[in-house]
């Protein structure tokens, strides 16, 4: 049987080393875009894929930048992939309100230049590319969001990605590439990274665990709510989304929403400790409730200027169409995630800084 090649921009990521582990298991040889800085300090960037024990599969490592067109074009060329998974991103959005520029450049962008080097390589009809989309791209619309709902981003990294998402359905429509957008709803995993608010929750969690929680966890907005599912159902769905007849676009999410300090509640009871919360605003608390120390604060210098308030994803056509479900529960995941920080704290017993997300 021929092996099928895929390409994977931002394989250094959550999404892009499960997507590979994935991937080398159904026999795929992979590539893999890599930034100059996780190149050369590989102890850092390409850790994933090492705590996955994927540094000696077969994977090819291309030192590259999705932002500059003539590289992406040569990559392409080079390689002729049957499937590119377009993963490349900046992915934080609180970040894409202090860097809205760059959240253009890459996450529109680079997906132009993914998008441009399949054309004028003439892959159109050999490369499939798979775009990741994001239920940031929704904003504060009603719920639950589907394929079908309006979309109305409130943040430069929803607005960026909604512009991708669009020159994707246009190349799609007017030159024939064979493209489908993922719209994923949020998802987390033990590779997630610490300034993504569940991971700072786990990490806490372990923390006080381990008996090193020296200072409360601060977070930002406790109200926000959001459909948390697992990285590693979501890869899953990609790779699926890649094998259909005709390209289209696919929503996947979990189903069911929780506030941040309802995910922050589920992760201390994962240790047996009781979070009861008090005051409001930016005066709220949570306390042990056995032993009244608090443990959680908050912070008004973490929440947005403009906040997603509340996502609630409808995955019923990717169920219907691919045969795609969410295997692992809320709860497993939070599970696994405290599980692998406790074995960080053995290594990294200080976390750098919890402002940073
Ligand atoms: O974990 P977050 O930073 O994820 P966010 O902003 O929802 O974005 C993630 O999901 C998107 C899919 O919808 C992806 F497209 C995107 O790339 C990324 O993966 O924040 C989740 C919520 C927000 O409402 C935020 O305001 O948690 C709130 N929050 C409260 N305290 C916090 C904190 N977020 C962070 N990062 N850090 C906090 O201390």
């Amino acid at each position: 049987m021929v092996r099928k090649t895929a390409l994977i921009t931002g394989i250094t990521g959550q999404d892009g080393a499960y997507l590979a582990a994935h991937l080398v298991g159904l026999g795929y040889d992979i590539h893999g875009l890599v930034r100059w800085d996780s190149y050369v300090s590989p102890a850092d960037g390409l850790s994933r894929l090492d705590l996955l024990g994927l540094v000696d599969e077969n994977i090819t490592l291309h030192y590259g930048d999705i932002c500059d067109a003539n590289n992406i074009n040569h990559l392409i060329k080079e390689i002729r992939p049957d499937e590119i998974y377009n993963l490349a991103a900046l992915s934080h959005v609180k970040v894409s309100f202090e860097t809205p520029a760059s959240a253009l450049e890459i996450n529109t962008h680079g997906t132009l230049n993914v998008l441009e080097a399949v054309r004028v390589t003439g892959q159109e009809r050999t490369a499939r590319i798979y775009q990741a989309s994001s239920s940031e791209m929704f904003g504060s619309i009603p719920a639950p969001q589907s394929e079908r709902a309006p979309m109305e981003p409130c943040s430069p990294y929803g607005a960026a990605k909604l512009a991708a998402y669009h020159l994707a359905r246009i190349y799609r429509q007017s030159y024939g590439l064979w493209v489908c957008n993922g719209i994923l709803f949020n998802h987390e995993s033990p590779l997630r990274g610490e300034g993504f608010v569940t991971h700072k929750i786990t990490r806490a969690v372990a923390e006080l665990d381990a008996g090193v929680l020296d200072k409360p966890l601060i977070l930002g907005n406790l109200d926000s709510v959001r459909d948390w599912g697992d990285a590693r159902d979501y890869v899953r769905g990609m790779h699926m989304m890649m094998q259909t007849e005709a390209p289209d676009d696919f929503v996947l999410a979990s189903g069911r929403s929780y506030s941040v300090r309802d995910f922050a509640g589920l992760s201390f009871d994962q240790i047996g400790v009781k979070i009861i919360w008090q005051g409001k605003g930016k005066d709220e608390v949570g306390l042990n409730a056995a032993t009244g120390r608090v443990l959680i604060k908050v912070d008004l210098e973490l929440f947005r200027p403009l906040e997603l308030n509340f996502l609630l994803g409808d995955a019923s056509k990717a169920e219907k169409h691919l045969g795609w479900k969410p295997e692992i529960s809320l709860e497993q995941m939070i599970k696994d995630m405290i599980d692998a920080d406790r074995l960080l704290i053995k290594e990294q017993p200080i976390c750098k800084n919890q402002k940073a997300g």
